[in-house]
């Protein structure tokens, strides 16, 4: 199949970053921030139950999470896996905590629509490409993802779910160089991590250029002006 192909059929590619120069620096970073040796300016804030976001942004706090994309030529895999241009909207960092609802964020669509009435999130969707750093050397599961199922959804949440739970799915390890970027309509779920330390995972958020003013202009600002 091609990348086309497999985007279209799965909802989502597992990648992996060459520049090794690049993730050396970044697992030194991302080691620095789990142990709380923080550049001033920063922290960790909880946005979701059982996890800590680093805050006030990502993209200003090391130039190695936007130079990773480039020197690995994201921007034209994604481009052709999804046969449309897409532009860099959000990038986060997270630590996600054992959480006794069995992970911090359980089954779902970032975008769905049940019972024909309440749409959430964004139509068309958006794309995420997330890294799971393997930072102890542990591949440890991370994100389950049922494969196709972008590709169609249950009327009802019940159903829905019920079908998540029902299905086999995909499971994502964390890696040193692998990275998964996926149509966030995918049903996917976070896997709830073995060690108290938590896990971190590297999100970055894609959108279509009409979708741009949902979002802060000074990421896909920068962005925009390294395609060039
Ligand atoms: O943190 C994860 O593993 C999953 C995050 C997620 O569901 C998302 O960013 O849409
Ligand atoms: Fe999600």
């Amino acid at each position: 199949m091609t990348l086309e192909e497999k985007m279209h059929i799965n909802g989502y590619v597992v990648g992996n970053f060459s520049d090794k120069g690049g993730i050396n620096h970044l697992e030194d970073l991302i080691n620095n921030i789990t142990n709380d040796n923080i550049k001033s300016g920063f922290s960790l804030k909880e946005k979701y139950k059982s996890s800590l976001d680093l805050k006030p942004n990502v993209f200003l706090y090391d130039e190695v999470f936007m130079n990773i994309l480039f020197d690995n030529n994201i921007h034209k895999m994604i481009n052709k896996a999804t046969g449309v241009n897409l532009y860099l909207v959000h990038i986060q960092l997270r630590i996600a905590y054992p959480s006794s609802k069995g992970g911090y964020i359980n089954w779902h669509r970032d975008t769905h629509f049940y019972n024909n009435h309440t749409i959430t999130g964004n139509i068309p969707p958006v794309y995420k490409l997330i890294h799971y750093p393997a930072l102890d050397g542990q591949e440890t599961r991370q994100l389950g993802i049922i494969k196709g199922s972008h590709n169609f959804i249950f009327n009802s949440k019940l159903t829905d779910m019920l079908y998540a739970r029902i299905a086999k799915p995909i499971i994502i390890s964390s890696d040193r160089s692998s990275f998964i970027f996926f149509n966030t309509s995918v049903l996917h779920k976070a896997i709830n991590p073995v060690l108290d330390d938590g896990s971190v995972r590297l999100i970055y958020s894609f959108a279509r250029e009409e979708q741009l003013s949902k979002y802060d202009g000074v990421l896909s600002a920068i962005y925009q002006k390294r395609l060039l």
